[in-house]
């Protein structure tokens, strides 16, 4: 059974915006249509990087991204942005000045823009966001700018979803020490001082290098690169833009984009395992009323879960071999 309108999946391959906002939102909304929303994307790709730009709240991320995104459809390429912050711009809510800019830049049909629910107060990403990242991909996208909120554990999501991180931090705050204790630092691809128009930035600068001198290398990979600019007044932003861009070309040369995108589909197969197995025992009939005496029973008697795990295991085993034998039937 299709889950969408027929029609839609032309419309969307020939690039109909309408379309893609349309698959985003049921990546969103509809858990039922996520196994043909990726079985029709997945094969589609065409190699979209993904570029998360990250970075405590208020310390540019909106205005960063809108500078590269300009820049990058400027050397041709074409350009989404996931904004996972409520308060981005992109959405029409902020600064007078802002928002003519990000409207800007909305009008422009080589750019697709979409903000993102965060939800279940997990802060950072939405976790339909890879998905989201998974339809622009096909959509013909291969620049995809993903905007996040905040600098906390949350944030480490975005390195999953991400191919390449920019760490964004403005002078005059101790966001480098946040930064540092949510393990952040570690994943930056980049580091961009943001606001060096403010006081403050030789004394960040000075920070980070001291990092850099005391931080043994990540992972095989050298400490990444300090930029500093001002992306309000578009200062300094081609130099940001011209590194992006020899990163990314770096992660796809190295090999480091194709393990990254294997990865990241051995998580969807894991999570799609586990929702079709915890699906299938849950429908099962009186798997929640099991549940509950199961727990009633280790409060009552101060069992253990196993066994009723065991149990729950060899049903959901017998309904497969059922499943199984009904298929092998239909064959
Ligand atoms: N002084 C200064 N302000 C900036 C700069 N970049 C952004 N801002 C301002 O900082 C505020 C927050 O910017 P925004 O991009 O929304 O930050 P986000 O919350 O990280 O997405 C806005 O008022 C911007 O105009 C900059 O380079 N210098
Ligand atoms: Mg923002």
């Amino acid at each position: 059974m299709m889950h969408f309108r027929q029609g839609l999946w032309e419309e969307f391959f020939k690039g109909d915006r309408l379309a893609c906002a349309r698959l985003i939102t049921a990546v969103e909304n509809e858990p039922e249509a996520l196994p043909e929303v990726l079985d029709k994307v997945i094969p589609a790709q065409k190699g979209g990087i993904r570029v998360g730009v990250t970075g405590p709240p208020g310390v540019g991320k909106s205005t960063v991204t809108a500078a590269l995104a300009r820049r990058a459809v400027q050397s041709g390429h074409a350009v989404g942005i996931l904004a996972v912050d409520p308060t981005s711009p992109f959405s029409g809510g902020a600064f007078l000045g802002d928002r003519v800019r990000m409207q800007d830049l909305g009008d422009d049909h080589r750019v697709f823009i979409r903000s993102m629910a965060s939800r279940g107060g997990h802060g950072g990403l939405s976790p339909a966001t890879p998905y989201a990242a998974d339809v622009l991909d096909a959509f013909g996208l291969d620049r995809i700018f993903i905007e996040t909120v905040g600098v906390g554990q949350a944030e480490l999501d975005v390195l999953d979803c991400s191919d390449l991180v920019v760490l964004i931090l403005q002078p005059g705050t101790g966001d480098v020490i946040q930064a540092l204790k949510a393990g952040i630092t570690e994943a930056a691809d980049l580091f961009l001082i943001n606001k060096a128009d403010l006081q403050g930035t030789e004394t960040l600068l000075d920070s980070l290098r001291f990092l850099m001198d005391i931080s043994p290398v990540r992972k095989g990979r050298p400490f990444p690169p300090i930029l500093e600019a001002s992306a309000l007044l578009d200062k300094g932003m081609d130099a940001v833009s011209a590194e992006v861009e020899r990163l990314i070309q770096d992660c796809v040369g190295s090999g480091r984009y194709r393990e990254k995108r294997r990865s990241r589909l051995e998580q969807e197969i894991r999570s799609a395992i586990q929702r079709k197995l915890w699906d299938g025992y849950s429908m099962l009939a009186g798997a929640d009323d099991a549940i509950r005496a199961a727990a009633e029973e280790m409060i009552e008697k101060s069992g253990s879960p196993y066994p009723y795990i065991r149990r729950a295991c060899s049903r959901i085993r017998i309904q497969l071999a059922e499943e199984r034998a009904g298929c092998d039937k239909k064959e």
